[in-house]
């Protein structure tokens, strides 16, 4: 086994026997949702996956290695420390090599799910091309690593502080296949309707489980972009939240934040202005990815 890698017993055994896993990111802990509830979110999102017939596993860099699953403690540890590293792909030899610790990006929580033989991935929203990236050439990691490790990503879609247009035509590009669950838009993350028709459509974990088989069976190495739609009781109409993206950009802007900042600080200045709104939709669309990964996950391990 890969000695940079730490797989919990619980995690281990259900691969062993061939049960479903579901992984699960660490940024969205440290960096994407303020504490308490980002503690008590990751909780009810490990629950979730186990009522829904799966083994979580939720990913980070702890003392150097891998963690694929983290101890309560642990994941008290990501929640409430400050300065955790947001450690994406270029950032991991690094964060290995140091000993430090480091909650893993939508790629970064990829690439180690994929050394552990897992093959299902939850989160909230992807990250993908920013806006105005045709001057900032901002664009995340998340999309390239998509393109080359066979991990399914469950989310709500891509996030509306993004530019979805411009992500739409860079998945097209490497051949990823982006498939909405049950309606013909694509969800926008904190809402469940972007003005995008969706790719594809499928209706069913079993229809979309097959497809992922389907494609890897092929020799089509990557990832599928599963967009999973909020709950519509508890999602924050695009009109409503446009405005609050458009004053976090300009903040964001008038306060020089670049690269690796940018997304944790959009996403904690529109949480912050909409007086907890959006945060409410975030833990509700994670939550509900968490279901349906764990279905999607339990129907592939049964092909
Ligand atoms: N989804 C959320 N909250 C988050 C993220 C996704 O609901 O905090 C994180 C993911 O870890 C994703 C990252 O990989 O934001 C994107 O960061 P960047 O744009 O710097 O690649
Ligand atoms: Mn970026």
């Amino acid at each position: 086994m890969n000695p940079y890698l730490d797989i919990q017993p619980e995690v281990k055994e259900a691969m062993a026997t061939g049960r479903p896993v579901v992984a699960l990111e660490s940024t969205i802990i440290s960096h994407g949702m303020p504490w308490p509830q980002n503690v008590e979110t990751a909780l009810e999102v490990e629950e979730l996956v186990r009522a829904n017939g799966a083994t979580p596993a939720t990913i980070a860099v702890f003392d150097g290695k891998c963690h694929v699953g983290l101890t309560r403690p642990q994941l008290e540890y990501f929640g409430q420390a400050e300065n955790v590293w947001k450690v994406s792909l270029r950032d991991l030899p690094f964060v290995i090599s140091q000993r430090l610790h480091g909650a893993t990006t939508v790629a970064a929580t990829m690439r180690i799910a994929a050394l552990a033989g897992i093959r299902v991935f939850v989160t909230g929203g992807i990250g993908g091309v920013h806006r105005g990236a045709e001057h900032s050439m901002d664009i995340s990691a998340d999309l390239t690593e998509m393109a080359q490790t066979s991990v399914a990503v469950v989310s709500a879609g891509i996030k509306s502080i993004l530019d979805i247009g411009l992500t739409l035509e860079y998945l097209e590009t490497k051949g990823i296949p982006v498939v909405t669950i049950g309606q013909d838009h694509l969800p926008g993350f904190y809402s469940n309707q972007s003005p995008f028709l969706s790719p594809l459509r499928l209706d069913t974990p079993a229809q979309i489980a097959d497809m992922l088989n389907t494609k890897w069976a092929l020799g089509l190495d990557g990832s599928v972009l599963i967009a999973n739609p909020v709950p519509a009781d508890q999602q924050v109409p695009n009109d409503e939240i446009e405005g609050y993206i458009q004053q976090a950009l300009a903040a964001a802007d008038a306060q020089q934040i670049t690269g690796k900042h940018i997304t944790p600080f959009l996403l904690k200045y529109i949480a912050t202005h909409t007086h907890g709104e959006s945060l409410q939709a975030n833990i509700a669309l994670i939550k509900n990815n968490a279901i349906t990964g764990a279905k999607i996950a339990s129907a592939l391990a049964l092909i």
